[in-house]
């Protein structure tokens, strides 16, 4: 048994004191893009994707300080996303980790060019990491960019879910927009990890496999949160999918069958750890801490 709790603050403050880093200060030129970044990157977000980077390059017995700006640089890329996301074109939304979106707080146009500015410095991120071999940067950079644009990853998968309102799809086809929206860059944190602790071809494949069910897990509980809690504990606004028509899981199953699929993602999960030969009790206990989450 290990502490997940512990284990989630401690990658959180790591990630988090490497994010101030990485990015611009606020008092340099252009103030104002830089204090919108920031805005948005230190509003209090989860830090999933780090922490099952931490775990899955844990596991592989990768060092943390190899480990902490690729989680850093996903963190920079999830961020630009949920921004862009918020925007009147996309969601529309008001609220985002607890405050004001960013496009509320500071326009449209800034909202757009800290998310353009934040993806550019993600891949600077890990470009520059110098205790991360050439070859190491080059396939993490290589895979990251994959799983964030098109056509398989978070951005074709934005496309489909924004094409995909107020139609009725079929389950493949949600499956298939969650699996690039969402699960892409999740199944990335886990794959950096296991790249950058020396995993063998086979074992990042059985990763991909693993994040990809747990992907599919964190968006089924997203769907079931968005209904079953309120504005106030998600920090986001709750009801968000059904007003805009989303093809959602409980919208097309019901809630009950939704936790069903919930907890088959969640045993499919342990069953790709179950093939890893290294220590996987850490990202077991994510699977368990996502299938059990309320915000
Ligand atoms: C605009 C290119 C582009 C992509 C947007 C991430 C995304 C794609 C849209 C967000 C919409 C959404 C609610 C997706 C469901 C799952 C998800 C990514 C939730 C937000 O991630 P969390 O819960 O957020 O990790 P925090 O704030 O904790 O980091």
């Amino acid at each position: 048994m290990v502490d997940l709790s512990k284990f989630i603050v401690e990658s959180r403050d790591l990630v988090d004191s490497v994010l101030d880093r990485l990015v611009p200060s606020a008092d340099i030129e252009p103030v104002r893009l830089h204090e919108a970044i920031r805005w948005s990157l230190f509003a209090g977000g989860k830090r999933f994707r780090p922490a099952l980077l931490f775990a899955a390059g844990i596991a592989f017995g990768a060092e943390e300080e190899k480990l902490v700006r690729t989680a850093a640089a996903i963190e920079l890329i999830h961020t630009f996303s949920l921004i862009h996301d918020d925007l009147p074109a996309m969601d529309d939304d008001d609220l985002r980790r607890g405050r004001l979106t960013c496009h509320k707080k500071y326009g449209e146009a800034t909202a757009i060019l800290a998310g353009d500015a934040l993806q550019t410095l993600a891949f600077k991120a890990i470009a520059d990491d110098q205790g991360l071999s050439f070859e190491v940067r080059t396939r993490l950079i290589s895979m990251i960019a994959e799983a964030s644009g098109s056509p398989v990853g978070m951005v074709a998968g934005q496309q489909m879910d924004l094409d995909a309102e107020g139609r009725d799809v079929d389950f493949d086809h949600l499956q298939r927009i969650h699996s690039w929206k969402t699960g892409a860059l999740i199944a990335a944190s886990a794959v950096s990890g296991g790249l950058i602790g020396g995993a063998v071809d086979e074992d990042v494949a059985t990763l991909k496999r693993f994040a990809g069910k747990l992907g599919l897990l964190f968006q089924i509980t997203d769907d079931i949160i968005d209904i079953t809690q309120t504005t106030e504990t998600l920090g986001k606004t709750a009801g968000k999918d059904e007003n805009a028509q989303k093809a959602t899981y409980p919208g097309h199953f019901g809630i009950e069958r939704t936790r069903e699929l919930a907890s088959e993602a969640a045993n499919d999960a342990k069953l790709e750890l179950g093939r890893l030969a290294v220590n996987t009790t850490l990202l077991s206990e994510i699977v368990d801490h996502t299938l059990n989450r309320t915000f």
